[in-house]
């Protein structure tokens, strides 16, 4: 990737989550030295600070199960705007913020790609496929559903609008996946979206899956949302999240990703979800997040000058 430039956008957004601190996500990430660890690859930063909601009054919702949904919406109002309009700048960061946000900044991203006249696709690395509609979710955490809303699904009506440009369930490729709720399971298969769960990753690795969909997006001109939420990674090496499931993926794993990711030149856009800073040891997991943003913005690894290919 040459060099870029790169807009911080602080999404402070836990109304999605089961449990507060993702609020403090976006502090995390500016204490982690995100800032400079981009600048220090050669890339511009423009930090816009974060977005904020107004208080909103609260929007009941047939399913009693549903937490804090005029929260929701007021943030996806809000970052569908932020991101549609960061897009055209630069490469937009949004420093989450529970998963909830991606129902926004992936909305905006897609105003902006369909604007240009080409297609929006999203890598979606999760141990969750995050695609309960407000009907289905049984938790009531909404952090469960944005996958659902920005590919346009039925469920969320009459709270929210069907997004001004949804993006395609077939240009959804998830990695990661590993706790699947019975509902969405249904919903993903007839949908279409790819799914790469835990099971597949062990038998074929990451690298065969991704180069397959990287060149698809490539040879259609497309545009490249990357979701990285915490709980993708394995517990060991990244606590800090509300929602561990074992058998995560490993360090160097995600390191191939962002290297591999890097090397495609296709990313557009970045959601950095999930973190919960109150639950971290020492950084560990803020820190390693950066890095593996970075390794996304080109810093390598492993030293590639002392390789034999
Ligand atoms: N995330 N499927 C579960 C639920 O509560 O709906 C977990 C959702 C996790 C959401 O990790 O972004
Ligand atoms: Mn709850
Ligand atoms: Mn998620
Ligand atoms: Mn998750």
């Amino acid at each position: 990737m040459s060099q870029k430039t790169c807009i911080l956008v602080g999404a402070p957004v836990q109304s999605g989550a089961g449990q507060p601190g993702c609020v403090m996500g976006p502090a995390a990430y500016r204490t982690a030295g995100l800032g400079g660890a981009l600048t220090s690859l050669g890339h511009r930063v423009e930090d816009r600070g974060d977005v904020a909601i107004a208080v909103p009054a609260p929007m009941p919702h047939a399913n009693d199960a549903v937490e804090n949904l005029a929260e929701f919406v007021s943030w996806t109002h809000a970052l569908t705007v932020a991101a549609a309009d960061a897009s055209k700048d630069g490469l937009p960061i949004f420093l989450g913020g529970d998963h909830s946000l991606a129902a926004g900044t992936v909305a905006g991203v897609a105003q902006h790609a369909a604007a240009l006249g080409q297609p929006q696709f999203v890598l979606w690395l999760d141990a969750h496929p995050d695609f309960h509609a407000l009907d289905s979710t049984e938790s009531g955490h909404l952090h469960g559903t944005p996958v659902a809303y920005f590919t346009g699904q039925d469920g969320f009506a009459p709270a929210l609008d069907t997004p001004t440009a949804p993006v395609p369930a077939e240009n959804v490729c998830m990695m990661g996946i590993r706790s699947v709720d019975r509902a969405e399971n249904l919903r993903l298969a007839a949908a279409g979206v790819t799914v790469h769960d835990m099971r597949a990753i062990d038998e074929q690795g990451i690298a065969a899956p991704l180069r397959a969909f990287l060149s698809h997006v490539a040879a259609v001109n497309g545009r490249l949302h990357l979701s990285l939420d915490v709980d993708f990674l394995d517990p060991d090496i990244a606590p800090a999240v509300g929602t561990t499931v074992p058998g995560g993926a490993t360090f160097r794993e995600a390191h191939l990703i962002m290297e591999m990711l890097h090397d495609s030149g296709l990313v557009t856009s970045l959601d950095l979800v999930e973190l919960n800073p109150f639950l971290d040891l020492r950084g560990r997991t803020a820190k390693l997040m950066v890095d593996l943003t970075a390794s996304l913005m080109g810093r390598t690894v492993l030293d590639r000058k002392t390789r034999s290919y």
